[in-house]
């Protein structure tokens, strides 16, 4: 497909200095100059392709081959983009946000590129003539499920919306051969299988190996005198490992840009097989070879156990140091190794801890390979870093073992250390001085019989701005994670609530809402998603209210077609659609949500005549796979939904679904669906949660506590549209100090008792009694640490008072749109703007044509 562009200038104010140059992409024109193919430029592009480039012919094509074509043909509409933004920005000498995370969660990337690009409808079109359906082509695609969860999907949004904003930027990742595990459900129960997402290759992603890194690991360091007598420290790594990197082009809203997701892949260096290979070690070679290639090879689940940490430890190192020699070499093509711009022209993001690593290696590479003085070195590194921290549990926060150190970065550790003298001499012993419990609470090493680094601590230390993601969570981070360091550095720490792609999670993931967003608010609000408020008077309007609601019904057709696949399960679309989709933990509390299914159920059998408002619970969740309570909660959803929904006796009034492996895929086809979204973490624990939005974004109601962006969403759409309850952060706090006791609940109400007592015996799992009694034991003798049992009575309120209003379809219908309109601020978009603003200091840029 040849492209035809008109004319566009490259901004010219790049030299400005970055403090002046942030500006916003709404001041920005829109460049228009895409290239919108005809349907049979399009048709003729894809057989083209499934000829010339995969060698098969029409009527051969396998589904997989029919994809593969399609991709290709949009392809060529990204690549053109893509070097024409590269061009700007090299052209400019751009100031970019490079965002390190172990995670991006990308998910499927067909229709949202499409979707980007305006060329959906013409690529439906072109498919139908050629006899093929777009809906099942495009479920040929393999998630690139390189996430755990809420993390990484943050970061592929972020990347969405870096690429519409035009700013520049790139993702710095791991691609990781298998990403998070997929889930089969055996007889109820969780069972890990491996996801081999690229397994016939992925057409997204291009090899580069021109710019492949040797990292260094492992060895001892020296300490060499200079001829001028200064010490310096030579590292003699043990091995060095190949980084090779894959490229996942990523465009914006209209084309606006295109930011590329780095991800490294892990090889054995050739000189060290070689030489081993010669030394007659055929064997170790090919071992030494496996190992490197490990590196890359799986994704953590969130969990780790203490076997294979050495594993985790070296993948954070190996994507963070390859990154900063790309970086590097990057900055001097153009600086000459003269750093005195380095900070005016990078920012560096660290997605939560995991890249933490990449502190002292930039020290390292400063110091140690182009030879700056300590001073100059962390001058640059604190005025690059910026860290993100997205948990408040304490066991989530990251440590390693000393000795982990001392065996795979042995250099680092000298560099840590150093930092962290540097600190607690310098501003602990200025502000406490001779306090030594502040120096042992502050240190990057946490003394013991294991030491440990605090990866937190050197995060903290070494950023220019440390943010959470939600205004409660920030406040929490600030003055209960560290009040002293903000004590010491009060500007150092912010708030950047999180926010969510509209193009993925409105646009391409449900049409017929956007065709009614596009009626109302016009076609730009995928780029304004305030503009949507221009939808709340249409709440008062009938016909409107009509209509939204019957997009929802159409969604829950589709929804419960997918079910009756996926689950064997009939479910009926007019019934109340309840849905908790997450990963599974404690703290989000999937257990009180069972807890309710169970004494609703109770109130059916005790009252055989009794009607309610037809109700489907249905369930999305991976559990860690050691993560042995949240495994018995997947596997208690599936035999209570089994024993209730082949219950007769309670008329289909209540449906329970466990959806098996979900993931960012499914998450487009249920939350669209979805009539109520469960949000119900114990408050304080949830940093933000991010399917809130997405969930209210497309007209459903939120049940839950007040805790991370829930509290800001209702804020926005009105706790008279939502149904709030639980305890508050301070009750939480409150309650905990005065001591908690779950059986005072347990025996002050009956129908939580029997709730609970019903776990104990063989009704949902015949014949074997107890088998879902963990979960009772967690809340009673292990005392229920996240307050389910103090929540219980104010949850079954809530969804009494969200029965009462379902029955009243005009209320509903109105809550549902002002939720829809009231999102705005929950764009990804608006997030950005403000890491932009409050961090970054970036400007945008116009992308030219570039011949
Ligand atoms: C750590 C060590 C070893 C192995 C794995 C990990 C690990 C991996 C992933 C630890 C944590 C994660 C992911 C955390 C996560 O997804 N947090 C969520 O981040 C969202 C985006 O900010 C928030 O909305 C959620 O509230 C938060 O739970």
């Amino acid at each position: 497909m040849a492209s035809k562009h008109s004319k566009k200038t490259a901004n010219t104010t790049a030299k400005a200095p970055v403090a002046d140059a942030v500006n916003t992409a709404a001041e920005c024109s829109c460049t228009n100059d895409l290239f919108h193919p005809t349907v049979e430029q399009f048709k003729d592009s894809i057989t083209t392709h499934l000829r010339r480039s995969i060698g098969t012919s029409e009527k051969k094509a396998s589904p997989l081959a029919w994809w593969q074509a399609v991709v290709y043909a949009v392809n060529e509409l990204v690549f053109e983009r893509l070097t024409q933004t590269q061009f700007t920005h090299a052209s400019n000498d751009t100031r970019a946000v490079n965002y390190l995370s172990a995670e991006f969660l990308m998910g499927r990337l067909t229709v949202n590129n499409m979707c980007n690009l305006e060329v959906y409808d013409t690529c439906k079109k072109a498919l139908a003539e050629l006899g093929i359906d777009i809906n099942e082509l495009c479920d040929e695609e393999p998630d690139m499920a390189l996430g755990n969860g809420g993390l990484g999907r943050l970061a592929a949004c972020y990347i969405d919306s870096l690429a519409t904003l035009k700013y520049p930027s790139i993702g710095y990742g791991l691609h990781y051969e298998n990403g998070l595990f997929r889930q089969e459900i055996r007889g109820g129960r969780q069972v890990e299988r491996p996801d081999s997402w690229r397994e016939y290759g992925c057409p997204w992603e291009v090899c580069r190996p021109e710019s492949t890194q040797e990292i260094p690991v492992g060895g001892y360091v020296e300490v060499q005198t200079a001829p001028d007598g200064t010490e310096q420290k030579v590292w003699h790594p043990a091995h060095m490992i190949k980084g090779v990197p894959w490229d996942i082009p990523v465009v914006g809203f209209r084309g606006a840009s295109v930011t590329v997701l780095r991800l490294w892949e892990s090889r054995a260096t050739e000189q060290f097989n070689w030489d081993v290979f010669n030394a007659g070690g055929y064997v170790d070679a090919q071992e030494e070879k496996a190992q490197c290639e490990t590196i890359s090879k799986v994704l953590y689940p969130n969990d780790s156990t203490e076997a294979g940490k050495m594993l985790r430890l070296t993948q954070q190192y190996f994507f963070c140091a390859c990154s900063l020699k790309d970086i590097l070499r990057r900055y001097n093509r153009a600086h000459h190794h003269d750093y005195s711009s380095f900070a005016s022209k990078i920012a560096i993001q660290l997605n939560d801890t995991h890249p933490t690593i990449a502190v002292p290696e930039l020290m390292r590479l400063l110091i140690d390979e182009e030879g700056l003085s300590w001073d100059a070195a962390w001058k640059i590194v604190t005025e690059v870093f910026a860290y993100t921290n997205h948990t408040l549990l304490p066991e989530a926060l990251e440590k390693w073992p000393v000795y982990l150190f001392e065996r795979l970065l042995p250099r680092h550790l000298e560099i840590i250390y150093e930092i962290n003298a540097h600190f607690l001499d310098g501003e602990v012993e200025r502000m406490w001085p001779g306090d030594n419990e502040k120096r042992a609470k502050l240190s990057i090493i946490e003394e013991g019989p294991c030491r440990m680094v605090r990866m937190a601590n050197l995060c903290v230390i070494a950023s220019r701005r440390v943010n959470g993601v939600a205004e409660i969570h920030s406040k929490l981070v600030r003055e209960q994670l560290f009040p002293e360091f903000a004590a010491i550095w009060p500007d150092r720490f912010c708030n950047v609530t999180n926010g969510v792609t509209p193009r993925r999670w409105l646009l391409a993931c449900n049409p017929g809402l956007a065709e009614l967003y596009n009626e109302v608010s016009g076609k730009d609000w995928p780029l304004h998603l305030e503009s949507c408020a221009k939808m709340r008077p249409y709440a008062d309007n009938a016909d409107f209210r009509k209509r939204f609601m019957d997009v929802k019904h159409a969604n829950k057709v589709a929804l419960a077609a997918e079910i009756k696949k996926l689950c064997g399960v009939d479910v009926d679309p007019n019934a109340l659609f309840d849905v908790q989709v997450k990963r599974l933990h404690e703290y989000k509390r999937q257990h009180l949500n069972l807890l309710y299914i169970l004494s609703l159920y109770n109130e059916l059998l005790a009252d055989p005549a009794k009607t309610i408002v037809p109700q489907v619970f249905i369930f999305g969740a991976k559990a860690a796979p050691a993560y042995t309570l949240a495994k018995d909660i997947i596997y208690a959803i599936n035999k209570i939904g089994e024993r209730i929904n082949n219950d007769h006796r309670i008329r289909n009034q209540l449906k329970v679904v466990f959806i098996p492996n979900y993931r960012v895929s499914l998450a487009e086809k249920i939350i669209p669906a979805a009539d109520i979204s469960e949000q119900i973490s114990t408050a304080g624990y949830e940093a933000s949660g991010t399917s809130n939005m997405k969930f209210s974004m497309n007209g459903a109601l939120t049940l839950g506590t007040m805790d991370g962006a829930n509290i800001e969403i209702v804020a926005e759409a009105g706790v008279e549209n939502n149904f709030i309850f639980g305890l508050s952060v301070e009750e939480v706090q409150e309650l905990k100090a005065r001591g908690y006791n779950p059986w005072d609940y347990y025996n002050a109400d009956p129908v939580l008792k029997s709730a609970l007592d019903w776990l104990d015996t063989d009704y949902f799992t015949p014949g074997q009694a107890g088998a879902l009694s963990s979960i009772k034991r967690s809340l009673l003798d292990h005392g229920d640490p996240f307050l389910v049992l103090a929540d219980f009575a104010s949850y079954r309120d809530a969804h009494k008072r969200v029965e009462e209003m379902y029955k009243d379809k005009e209320r509903w219908a109105r809550a549902a749109i002002i939720n829809s309109a009231s999102m705005g601020k929950f764009s990804s978009d608006r997030s950005i703007e403000d890491y932009v603003h409050n961090i970054w200091s970036l400007k945008s840029f116009d992308v030219a044509e570039h011949k």
